[in-house]
């Protein structure tokens, strides 16, 4: 019984994420890299990250820096704005966090390190084509 109810979950699970694979496409979630590099402990290494408005998107914060860092996208022009998506801070140096989430509409999003405010950019959205 309990190795007939093992076999019904995992099949479950091979359904469901076969069947968001196909609704997300072969080439699955546009990947977007950001990171603080060695040399420059208090900075992304691009205050620009470019996206594709309905895309699903995983940005990649790696921190080679020795200060705690994370990525936070605002759904507006500052950090007033409500939260779309952050990474939790981490410590570096080396640590790498993920976060995945639905690209917004059309428009320019603030990103900002929730602990040093002059690390910040922006991620420009278009409108897919
Ligand atoms: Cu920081």
């Amino acid at each position: 019984m309990k190795l007939w109810l093992c076999v019904a979950i995992v099949g479950v699970t091979l359904v469901s994420s076969t069947g968001l694979a196909a609704a997300q496409g072969d080439s699955g979630p546009t990947q977007l890299s950001i990171s603080t590099p060695p040399d420059a402990p208090l900075s992304f290494d691009t205050d620009t990250l470019e996206a594709t408005a309905g895309d699903d998107v995983v940005v990649t914060y790696t921190n080679d820096s020795s200060i705690p860092h994370n990525w936070h996208l605002f759904a507006g022009a500052d950090a007033t704005a409500p939260s779309i998506a952050k990474t939790p801070l981490m410590a570096g140096p080396g640590d790498v966090e993920t976060v995945e989430f639905t690209v917004p509409d059309p428009g320019t999003y603030f990103y900002v390190c929730d602990i040093h405010p002059n690390m910040s950019g922006q991620m420009v959205v278009s409108a897919p084509e």
